[in-house]
């Protein structure tokens, strides 16, 4: 799979696609991130990627020839199967909608600015615009690296062991059950004990930890989030 990023502030997400899961994706021959700087596309002396609205409104708009520029590039070398746009007004962003996009060959994602970018630009090129939540960033690049960490983590072989994508809160509309590692009782900085892990994990029967599992998966749900069920 390929991931284009389209951005004013490449440095925002230059070491987010080198380290991490999605680093680790790339290492292995899973997943190409590339990130352009929207200003290496305009013909403007001074780099200008945006000017002022018409109709007297506040602050800048990004303008329409950057990002054609850009982008038709891009669709000259290869298919996108999606152009998105980040924008607080868009679709919810959610784990059935990572799963569709890790499936993906070649995507672009395009970050946005609020209020900030020629309206045609969306009408024209733009072919889902997503929300990561109903709350209103600066700029899409933050929301860009939630969505790409999120669709790329699917990625088959992108994790050691699949198991653990799949069994992720979310993934079948249950959040997931706890985890424990040693030591088996744990006593604080103030001899205080934290309790021992369950025994029945300690037990080695595996049907009956599956059966724990989602008991304890189905509890927390049904406290924390009963919309889900
Ligand atoms: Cl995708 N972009 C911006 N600018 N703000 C957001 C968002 C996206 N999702 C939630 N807030």
């Amino acid at each position: 799979m390929r991931i284009d990023i389209v951005t004013v502030i490449p440095e925002l997400l230059q070491n987010f696609t080198t380290e991490s899961i999605v680093g680790r994706g790339q290492k292995k021959g899973l997943v190409e991130i590339h990130v352009h700087n929207l200003r290496d596309y305009t013909t403007n002396k001074w780099r200008r990627v945006d000017d002022y609205p018409f109709g007297g409104f506040a602050g800048m708009v990004m303008q329409c020839e950057p990002i054609d520029r850009c982008i038709s590039q891009l669709m000259s070398e290869r298919h996108y199967d999606e152009v998105i746009f980040t924008t607080p007004d868009g679709e919810r962003f959610d784990q059935p909608m990572a799963n569709e996009l890790s499936l993906k060959e070649n995507i672009i994602i395009l970050c946005g600015h609020y209020k900030g970018i020629d309206y045609r630009v969306r009408e024209q090129l733009v072919t889902k615009e997503v929300s990561i939540g109903d709350f209103v960033l600066t700029g899409g690049e933050l929301a860009a690296a939630v969505m790409t960490d999120a669709i790329v983590r699917i990625i088959p072989g992108v994790i050691g062991d699949e198991q653990s994508a799949l069994s992720d809160s979310f993934q079948d509309n249950l959040l997931a059950a706890p985890v424990y590692t040693r030591p088996k009782e744990y006593i604080d900085v103030r001899g205080r004990s934290w309790g021992e892990v369950p025994e029945i994990l300690l037990s080695g029967h595996d049907a009956k930890i599956r059966e724990w599992e989602l008991e304890q998966s189905l509890a927390r749900t049904k406290r924390l989030r009963p919309d889900l069920l």
